[in-house]
């Protein structure tokens, strides 16, 4: 496929107005360098869109949400809407993060009426889907992957863009990585799984690996057939380093 590759970041609950110099020093590699291969996306604390949105866009850096709600507007205290996200200048939103199904408990269903609601809003959702170390333990790494797919992914997906993140929860910010292979069958597992239910268009889906990527491990991983990508937390943090990531593709 010739798809370009994205590179999105994910400060999670990281960063205060000041790391919007983390920014200027990513938008400033961004644009003295060679161009990259890549789209690149950052999704701050939903405190900090505009201002990414508004910093990033003559570098090419575009912004998104770390998560919204599933209805458009209403009486829920502390949650923000995909519709408020997109007015803040967001293109894309992560749902469905790990740390959003553990934290706050969203089940597949859940997440899937959140990326319904990107969708409704011209957002672009990065649907993370992901096993536990005990799932994987138990052999059940791909068949819980594909529970999430079938049940997160809107059948929206047909007409509307939308990215799949493979997100092993065992790697997450834990300096621990799957193995080439292990990503590889992971990444064309979930390709299957997607042609099955999307046919052609499937084909064109994006899939992300996220996961302690780090400039030391990108380029081998974002070179596996069918990574189409990455999602990045810790490592997003660093302009410089991820400046690197992105260069790896
Ligand atoms: C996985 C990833 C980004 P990190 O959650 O979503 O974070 O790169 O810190 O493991």
């Amino acid at each position: 496929t010739t798809m370009s590759p994205l590179i999105a970041g994910n400060w999670k609950m990281n960063g205060l107005t000041h790391s919007l110099d983390e920014l200027s020093e990513l938008a400033r590699l961004l644009t003295t360098g060679e161009a990259p291969r890549a789209l690149v996306v950052v999704c701050p604390p939903a405190t900090l869109l505009a201002a990414v949105a508004a910093q990033g866009a003559s570098s090419g850096i575009i912004a998104g949400g770390q998560d919204c709600h599933a209805n458009a507007s209403g009486a829920h205290t502390g949650d923000i809407s995909a519709g408020m996200l997109a007015d803040a200048g967001a293109q894309y939103v992560i749902v469905g993060h790990s740390e959003r199904r553990n934290d706050h408990a969203e089940t597949s269903d859940t997440v899937r009426a959140k990326a319904e609601a990107a969708i409704g809003s011209g957002l672009k959702p990065i649907i993370c889907v992901g096993e536990t170390e005990s799932q994987r333990d138990a052999g059940e790494a791909e068949s819980v992957v594909a529970g999430q797919l079938a049940a997160s992914i809107p059948d929206a997906a047909e007409q509307h863009e939308v990215i799949v993140a493979y997100e092993p929860v065992w790697a997450i910010g834990t300096g621990r990585t799957p193995t080439l292979d292990e990503i590889s069958q992971m990444h064309n597992a979930i390709r299957a799984r997607l042609a099955d239910r999307f046919g052609e268009r499937g084909e064109t889906i994006r899939i992300l690996y996220g996961g302690s990527l780090k400039p030391q491990n990108a380029r081998e991983i974002l070179g596996v057939d069918n990574v189409n990508g990455g999602l990045v937390g810790g490592a997003s943090l660093l302009a410089k380093d991820f400046y690197t990531i992105i260069s790896a593709v």
